[in-house]
């Protein structure tokens, strides 16, 4: 059989690189209105992704304007402030049955072939009810049907994202463009200029949203289907072109000043390790919201849904052209993914219009991540790869298949859970609900562990690996400053994160969640699992 990448070459690497804009907030990407509440649709639409392309089929969310706003495949951003609480319809205004271009594995949905949606705030602190949890939603939302959910916004200021969280069709419903963003501001963190912490706003505020894709010749987004009999899903999914706030290979023209990117990894499986030409990047945020002080970076490693929020200043580049470039992220982080380097071109003016910061802040107003109070309860989570390349390849959390049950933590206190990782890649573990502190990373002797407690199915869930340590914990990096909703669990290591387990304003336990992979081919082959906040 003639695999898929012999048979459809895609067009992505012969397309001309930074010949079009980068898409921004009021230019390209939608400000979603809503006055008292916001009415999602889930449509088709088709955009052109680069000039050298015909338009390509792609999904959306409309926020009732038609999208005429939206240029790309990434066209969406909703604009909240924390204390004012928003309610959110999402109807479902797809196809009923899923089109020829996204290649669905029947063995992994509730219903066949048939289009369920359902949308998550990445990073929201919701009830259950609300968080387009699989345990509370049953099979998801079918054509013509409404997701009503209640955002409370009582968490710090930060960009966090809702995208689409369809039962074993996680991966295909983001590919296809069921991703967007949600900028929560407060007091402190305007976006506007100047404001009260002296960063930059408005203009000068910029997202990246970064995602790879495949293209083929005729617009049509590619994703490639198994070689292995029986079998449609892949392992992972990496693209051979970049998209950048939803164009390919685009370019952004800055002012020689400081600048601030909320840059997002919304790829499917691609682990990001980004530079700037050598221009340092001061990382302020991340996921949980900003720190207490900037810190000082060469490189960005940011796996699927992580965020950084970042300083960059081109004052003295006047002139220059730079480029945003990926590289293959550093040992113990472990990836299969393909080569992939250019990214984005920055072309730095001549010309301050407003000249806005021009030194990085000492201290900013947002907190390191430390959980304070004893912990109540450790837990340990495996993370098993079970018959790669076979028909009846897939991977767990626990040595379980995804279903009901999982880890039940009370309210309000915290716990330690740790993510033992057995595969030979690093993972991207994402909480919901909760954000945490990354506590560390221990080596230890992943074998002897396999050999003391394996079954078929992995290592089932509870085993301690600190008798199986082969050297000290390493800390949080710098990078890991402040509070995180995703932590990569690196192969060799067993990473531990710490939480606190509360609940918003209102909502009483028990309240149920998922925590899984961010690798999104992954979560959506059992590497995902329930937790139940109880009482
Ligand atoms: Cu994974």
């Amino acid at each position: 059989m003639v695999g898929p990448g012999v048979a459809f070459a895609t067009a992505g690497p012969r397309l001309e690189k930074f010949v079009q804009p980068l898409p921004l907030p009021g230019n390209g990407i939608v400000v979603a209105s809503g006055a008292s509440g916001y009415s999602f649709t889930q449509v088709p639409i088709s955009r052109q992704l680069h000039p050298q392309l015909p338009p390509t089929p792609l999904w959306a969310y409309d926020d009732g304007s038609g999208l005429g706003g939206q240029t790309g495949s990434f066209g969406l951003v909703l604009v909240a402030q924390k204390g004012t609480p928003i309610d959110v319809r999402y109807t479902n205004g797809l196809p009923s049955t899923y089109p020829a271009w996204i290649p669905v594995d029947t063995r992994l949905t509730p219903d066949g072939n048939q289009v369920k949606v359902m949308t998550h705030l990445h990073g929201g602190f919701v009830a259950g009810t609300s968080d387009g949890n699989p345990e509370v939603e049953g099979g998801g939302f079918g054509f013509g049907q409404t997701q009503t959910v209640h955002y409370p916004n009582q968490q710090p200021a930060t960009l966090l994202w809702f995208h689409d969280h369809g039962l074993g069709t996680t991966r295909l419903n983001v590919f296809a463009g069921l991703a967007a963003g949600y900028l929560l501001r407060d007091t402190n963190d305007t976006g506007a200029e100047p404001n009260p912490i002296g960063i930059p706003g408005g203009a000068y505020e910029i997202p990246l949203v970064i995602q790879d894709r495949q293209i083929n010749a005729d617009g049509t987004l590619r994703y490639p289907t198994s070689t292995i009999p029986g079998v449609t899903w892949i392992g992972e999914y990496f693209g051979d072109v970049m998209l950048v706030n939803g164009k390919v290979w685009p370019f952004l023209d800055v002012e020689p000043r400081m600048y601030r990117f909320r840059i997002l990894n919304g790829c499917n499986a691609r682990i990001l390790d980004l530079t700037a030409g050598g221009v340092p990047f001061w990382q302020i945020g991340a996921e949980g919201g900003m720190w207490d002080r900037p810190v000082r970076l060469s490189q960005l490693i940011l796996a699927p849904a992580e965020r950084a929020d970042v300083l960059v200043d081109f004052s003295g580049l006047a002139g220059k052209t730079l480029m945003l470039k990926n590289s293959k992220p550093p040992a113990p982080i472990a990836t299969p993914a393909p080569a992939l380097t250019a990214v984005l071109q920055l072309r730095v003016g001549t010309t301050v219009t407003r000249p806005g910061p021009t030194t990085v802040p000492a201290s900013l107003p947002g907190t390191a991540a430390i959980v304070s109070g004893s912990v109540a309860r450790k837990r340990f989570i495996t993370l098993n790869e079970i018959a790669a390349e076979t028909a009846g390849w897939h991977l767990n959390l626990n040595g379980l298949p995804y279903g009901p049950g999982g880890e039940a933590p009370t309210v309000g206190t915290v716990e330690e859970w740790t993510y033992v990782n057995l595969t030979g890649d690093t993972h991207p573990m994402h909480i919901h609900l909760v954000t945490f502190q990354v506590v560390g990373r221990t080596p230890f002797n992943v074998d002897a562990y396999q050999d003391a407690y394996g079954t078929d199915d992995g290592v089932p869930g509870g085993h301690d690996p600190a008798g199986f340590a082969t050297g000290p914990m390493i800390p949080a990096g710098p990078d890991e400053r402040g509070f995180k909703d995703t932590v990569k669990a690196n192969p060799g290591y067993f990473t531990t994160v710490r939480a606190r387990f509360d609940l918003p304003d209102g909502v009483t336990a028990p309240q149920s969640y998922v925590h899984h992979c961010h690798i999104v081919e992954h979560e959506d082959n059992e590497m995902m699992q329930p937790f139940v906040v109880s009482p």
